[in-house]
């Protein structure tokens, strides 16, 4: 019993300090995290909607390139045009600077 207890006090002092850091990180639409934002990016995202594939790498937020707080069809809508037409870049996945790293945060 007490090691149990001593178990969940040791759990919620780690857990916010894991939140602390927020654990912020990758390109915000680099949604398999390999350090540029390209079609594959697009696919990987596909793949995650419609095939259960891996979710955005290494945090779920780098897969939302419209900002608007989920990761879904739109946002590899978002990467395509992006890649190929000129359409606007990624936006900043909640919060952060596009392109500068560490940039998307859990949601
Ligand atoms: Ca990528
Ligand atoms: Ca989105």
């Amino acid at each position: 019993m007490k090691k149990n207890l001593l178990l969940i006090m040791v759990i919620a002092l780690i857990m916010p300090l894991q939140s602390a850091g927020a654990d912020c990180q990758g390109i915000c639409g680099d949604t398999n995290a390999d350090g540029s934002v390209n079609i594959s990016d697009a696919i990987w995202l596909v793949n995650y909607i419609f095939v259960g594939g891996p979710p955005p790498q290494p945090v779920l937020a780098c897969g939302d390139a419209n900002t608007d707080g989920a990761a879904a069809l739109q946002d590899a809508i978002w990467i395509i045009n992006f890649v190929f037409i000129g359409g606007a870049e990624p936006g900043d996945c909640s919060p952060g600077n596009w392109g500068q790293g560490g940039d998307c945060c859990p949601f």
